[in-house]
């Protein structure tokens, strides 16, 4: 199998590990070749920092657009997440038009989160990502981004096992499309996600041990190990659980550390998890 190839449509933070410092390592871990197509430069994610820069990248991303088409290039995904303007909705829309071919569509309907909208995010914003979400052939939102998407209130979401059916079901378009609902506890002690795969046609919970801190960017995380095992061929609900598993071991070694929420999990240490084991190792080469 060549390796497979993803364009990640995110910003690109510089410190405090989230988008693209985190689905850049994560893919390239994973033997998965990534293009990035940054939306903004921020000093630092928005979450947790003051005086952060941001630098918007609207202007640029379709004359990339433009120049990756002209050279032919195809992708087994198109990943976004963090948008940085209202126009970017229209821009991430065309891409898409343009080069789904035959790759699946992952959506990360990055808008906030803990029942709060991120801190550059407008309405317009959050109207334009439910459009941007309905060429996805898979989203990933958490239960926030799930009411902003559903137009309910934050606390009014349904709870518990069966709430968070209701929810992915809602949220599949009648079942056409796939959702991974982050974040969903079932009891206490564990979390993960409730999956409805649309190809199998089947709702299933994901759960893991929880870690009782929380960290920026684990949504990142999960959607970009999500990603690569989708591309890797893996079904849905497997890579969901792969996804789950992954964060949770850099939870459990970042709480352990004591690092401030803000820096992000610690992953760097744990990306050969995600390494499957090559077909011909160094052999050729001493
Ligand atoms: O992890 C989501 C995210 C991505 N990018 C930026 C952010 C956030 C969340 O706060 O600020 C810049």
């Amino acid at each position: 199998m060549s390796t497979p190839r993803v364009t990640a449509i995110h910003d690109l933070s510089g410190f405090g590990r989230c988008s693209l410092t985190v689905a850049l390592p994560i893919l390239s871990a994973m033997g998965v070749q990534c293009c990035p197509l940054p939306t903004a430069f921020l000093s630092t994610h928005t979450g947790g920092f003051e005086g952060f820069t941001f630098l918007d990248m609207t202007g640029e991303m379709p004359r990339a657009a433009h120049h990756w088409k002209s050279l032919g290039l195809e992708f087994d995904a198109v990943y976004s997440g963090f948008l940085g303007s209202a126009r970017q909705i229209g821009v991430v829309e065309d891409f898409i038009r343009d080069f789904r071919g035959g790759g699946v569509v992952v959506v990360d309907p990055v808008m906030g989160d803990g029942g709060a909208v991120y801190r550059t995010y407008t309405s317009e914003m959050c109207a334009g990502m439910a459009r941007l979400a309905e060429r996805a052939d898979v989203i990933t939102p958490n239960l926030t981004e799930a009411a902003l998407l559903l137009g309910v209130p934050y606390g009014e979401l349904p709870a518990g096992e069966t709430g968070f059916r209701d929810i992915v079901e809602r949220l599949s378009l009648g079942g056409r499309r796939s959702v991974v609902l982050t974040g969903a506890s079932l009891e206490p002690g564990s979390t993960g996600a409730m999956c409805f795969d649309a190809a199998a046609g089947r709702t299933e919970a994901v759960q893991t041990r929880r870690v009782d801190r929380d960290f920026h960017g684990t949504g990142d995380v999960f959607s970009s190990v999500l990603t690569g095992a989708l591309v890797q061929g893996t079904p849905l609900i497997e890579a969901a659980r792969a996804a789950a598993e992954f964060v949770r071991a850099c939870a459990e070694r970042t709480a352990a550390e004591e690092l401030p929420m803000r820096e992000g999990v610690d992953f760097e240490p744990l990306l050969g998890l995600l390494a499957k084991p090559v077909s011909s190792p160094l052999d050729g080469l001493t």
